[in-house]
């Protein structure tokens, strides 16, 4: 039996809600509410020991990290492939799909977790939020935790995540204005990879990516937002709205 732990379906864990809904495989879903920091639990970490989301159990072996997983699936369940047919194919996919998870990614989740993540955090107070960092399991994490709880991130570190952003959405639109997808002609793990950044992109950064600045990106939006597995991956549980409601903001 499939199991996946995972947040929202944005980020990391829509990466893998996507791969498994167009491979059609039922799995138990298990939501980690992040923001109530359910992901530092001990129960969550004798799953996933760094305390993060997602988390894929398959037949009680545990599979972690988003990009991986997604290759675990589409080896163990190859049909239908998510894979490009040709060794260039499958090299260009990989190629994309790193700098997405090296640079694309992490750098747009800074932004995210100043926007979103300080005001919870200063909600609750140095003393619940030093509480909460004492159960992160890794280092750079509570690093980045302890940020949000304090200053948050410097004008320089936003800065510097809004050039990596601008240099991503550049690099993706001269993909895209050769290729149908982002590795070649067919769909693949790597445009499910960048659903992972992309959605969020014309309403966060409305001067980098619109119709005029970046067709080629807005058109391959509309196709990954026109496949039922996307659809289904977007229908699963969002409770950001309702958490933070809950702790009054
Ligand atoms: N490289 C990991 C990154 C996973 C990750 O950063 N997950 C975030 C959600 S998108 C998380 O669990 N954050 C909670 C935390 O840091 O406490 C992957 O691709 O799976």
């Amino acid at each position: 039996m499939l199991e996946l732990y995972h947040a929202e379906p944005i980020a990391n864990s829509v990466k893998v809600l996507i791969c498994l809904f167009e491979k059609g495989l039922e799995f138990e879903s298990h939501y980690v509410n992040l923001l109530n920091f359910e992901q530092h639990r001990p129960e969550y970490l004798a799953i996933h020991p760094d305390g993060i989301v997602p988390a894929l159990r398959d037949d009680g072996v545990v599979v972690t990290e988003s990009s991986v997983i997604n290759e675990y699936l589409d080896d163990r369940y190859p049909s239908p492939s998510l894979k490009p047919d040709s060794a260039l194919g499958r090299a260009r996919m990989r190629t994309w799909t790193k700098w997405v998870d090296d640079y694309f990614g992490p750098y747009s989740s800074r932004i995210g977790w100043q926007m979103l993540l300080r005001p919870l955090a200063q909600k609750l107070g140095p003393d619940q939020m030093a509480n909460r960092i004492a159960q992160v399991p890794m280092g750079d994490r509570q690093k980045k935790w302890a940020t949000i709880a304090g200053d948050g991130f410097s004008e320089a570190e936003l800065a510097e995540a809004g050039r990596w952003v601008a240099e991503g959405v550049t690099r993706l639109e001269r993909i895209l204005e050769r290729n149908a997808w982002t590795a070649g002609d067919d769909y693949s793990l790597s445009d499910i990879a960048t659903y992972c950044v992309a959605p969020g992109l014309p309403r966060m950064t409305p001067h980098l990516v619109s119709l005029e600045q970046t067709p080629n990106i807005m058109r391959w939006l509309e196709a990954m937002n026109a496949r039922p597995a996307v659809q289904k991956a977007l229908g699963m549980p969002n409770k950001i709205g309702e958490t933070l409601r809950a702790a009054g903001l």
